[in-house]
């Protein structure tokens, strides 16, 4: 049985990546609503709808455990989700907010994410849940996912985006800094570079895959070891061309992409 995990687009790929480092016999259906991202700027109904068609999409591929490997959509809907559902769900919220606790020293702690993200305060009630003494500075950066997903990485203009955007952050006095949309860690050299080598980056999707891994073990639903590697199967609403382009490099494997069709 397969792990299902969803994003709005290509960003779910940096935990898809974590996972396929720590929990290698697990088998991953992967959506991303390609076509409809970015998320962040729509409102918290069409997020939900859309989030809940992809849910359904992977039933049929009857998944053992689902990972929302999307702060947006985790933001809006991982609560009511796991009220309702029979099967474990894990969320890249949590995770997230608990590597940059044990990360910071000065408790001084940054959150980019997308405006959905940050206008819900997610992040801040689940750090706050751990420790309520922390500071916080957010910000949403809405130019960041077009970026990832229009393949502009390399470009003088991303790194000027990337730079300015960051500007208002500089002046926190931060440690460390969550990169609260999964989509980020694809940017982070350019992140890295606008913040200063100082500033610790923490990716969720390592601490997600972790959680994961706890997840599988409390149900007693882990993979057995095997000598072959899992077939992995990937499914987006936009164009799998460009959608396999980012994938092969970012997991560095070749991937074979087929169409979701929300309907
Ligand atoms: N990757 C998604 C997230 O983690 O929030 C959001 C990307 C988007 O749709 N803007």
């Amino acid at each position: 049985q397969a792990i299902g995990i969803i994003d709005s687009g290509v960003g779910g790929l940096t935990v898809a990546r974590e996972i396929f480092q720590q929990l290698p016999n697990e088998k991953l259906v992967y959506v991303g609503d390609n076509a409809r991202c970015p998320y962040g700027s729509r409102s918290a109904d069409e997020i939900r709808a859309f989030t809940y068609q992809m849910i359904r999409f992977l039933e049929q591929f009857s998944i053992k455990a689902l990972v929302i490997a999307c702060n947006t959509a985790a933001a809006v809907v991982l609560e009511e989700l796991v009220g309702q559902s029979d099967l474990p769900i894990i969320g890249v919220i949590e995770p997230g907010a608990r590597a940059a606790i044990s990360a910071s020293r000065s408790g001084r702690i940054g959150i980019i994410g997308t405006e959905t993200t940050v206008r819900t305060q997610a992040y801040v009630r689940a750090l706050r849940r751990i420790n309520p003494d922390l500071y916080f500075a957010s910000l949403a950066c809405p130019a960041f996912v077009p970026l990832v997903e229009g393949q502009l990485l390399e470009t003088e203009e991303a790194h000027q985006i990337v730079t300015e955007s960051l500007e208002p952050l500089k002046r926190e006095g931060i440690d460390t800094l969550i990169l609260g949309c999964t989509h980020y860690p694809l940017l982070a050299p350019l992140i890295q570079d606008a913040m200063g080598n100082d500033i610790t980056l923490i990716n969720s999707g390592e601490e997600t895959a972790l959680g994961l891994s706890n997840l599988l073990a409390i149900h007693d639903l882990h993979a057995a070891s095997g000598s072959v590697e899992p077939t992995h199967r990937f499914f987006t609403s936009g164009d799998p061309q460009v959608f396999k382009e980012i994938g092969d490099q970012w997991l560095n494997r070749k991937l074979f992409v087929e169409r979701f069709l929300p309907e």
